[in-house]
């Protein structure tokens, strides 16, 4: 297992040392002109009771995002049917709340089935699950679960109050333990330090299984939220995190998530080059807007990625 001082080491050498590293090890192991495509949707928004401070869903921030209908089975099949048609490979549906109820497990479950005979991969984000919902998710088909670390766990508490680093790691464990792929990540812009973002990936890179998709994301500050005024993280600082995740976990497929509507045409493919290799398309994250989906099949087409 590599020492935080052998990643700090890695992480602080000169840049473009770095990126011949991180793209040296992509090559190896990646497809390097070919991205992976997901969409998002949110099945069920806001009226959250956690307390995480970057978000716009939690009822404990300022902005003011009651629970919202959860959507129905057909309006979710249309969605999936659209993310096809934009070029999407896999289906991502996110419910907001600390874990699933009843009812929103059975209708995940019965849209997980729906989506795959589309013909798209699923992915679904809805917090803490024990082992006979994930046992069920399993037989269902899944294919990965979102549960992002989000930051380092020294920093965790300065961000969510409501639940440990080490709930989060439970419930990874609790997926992975019945062969769902994980997709987990964090946060980048929560007011945390390169050296919280080098801890982040190490733990990310040392659970039981190393994760088959990672999703790293840059702040998107949600007026109304505690973080709304953060620092912004340094974008050269942002490709070295995506260069370190694509050296400490080679064979994991790595997303720029959030934030990339806020990102240069150059900045993003400079991330491609250091190993990222997934993007969300659509207009549309959960409640904040995506890159535009024109610009970015003008970009592929400028760098000669193809989308998968
Ligand atoms: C992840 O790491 N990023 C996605 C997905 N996992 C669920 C969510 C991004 C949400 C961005 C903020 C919003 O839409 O409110």
């Amino acid at each position: 297992m590599i020492s935080f001082e052998a990643a700090k080491e890695k992480f602080e050498q000169p840049f473009f040392s770095l990126l011949y590293e991180a793209h040296t090890v992509h090559i190896k192991n990646h497809e390097p002109n070919k991205i992976q495509a997901s969409t998002l949707l949110s099945v069920q928004t806001g009226g959250c009771c956690e307390d995480c401070a970057y978000c716009a869903q939690s009822i404990r921030n300022g902005t003011k995002m009651p629970k919202q209908a959860i959507c129905d089975i057909a309006s979710i099949i249309a969605a999936a049917r659209r993310a096809k048609a934009l070029g999407s490979s896999r289906f991502c549906m996110g419910t907001s709340g600390r874990a699933p109820t009843p009812e929103i497990f059975e209708l995940i479950c019965e849209a997980i089935k729906e989506v795959k005979a589309l013909g798209l991969e699923t992915c679904v984000t809805m917090g803490m699950i024990d082992d006979a919902q994930a046992a069920k998710l399993k037989a269902c088909g899944l294919d990965f679960y979102n549960h992002n670390v989000d930051t380092s766990p020294e920093y965790y508490s300065k961000v969510i109050t409501t639940r440990t680093i080490e709930d989060r790691i439970r419930t990874i464990n609790i997926v992975q333990t019945h062969g769902i792929k994980v997709c987990t990540g964090g946060i980048l812009g929560l007011g945390e330090t390169n050296d919280d973002r080098i801890k982040m990936l190490l733990l990310l890179a040392n659970l039981n299984e190393p994760p088959a998709s990672v999703s790293i994301n840059r702040l998107v500050k949600i007026p109304g939220t505690r973080l709304e005024a953060a620092p912004d993280v340094d974008p050269f600082d942002f490709v070295r995190c995506i260069a370190l995740a694509r050296i400490l976990m080679p064979t994991a497929v790595v997303r720029i998530s959030a934030g990339r509507e806020s990102m240069s045409d150059e900045l993003q493919a400079l991330c491609f080059f250091a190993g990222a290799g997934s993007i969300f398309l659509g207009e549309v994250l959960l409640t904040a807007p995506n890159a535009d989906f024109d610009a970015d099949v003008k970009l592929m087409e400028r760098l000669n990625l193809t989308l998968a």
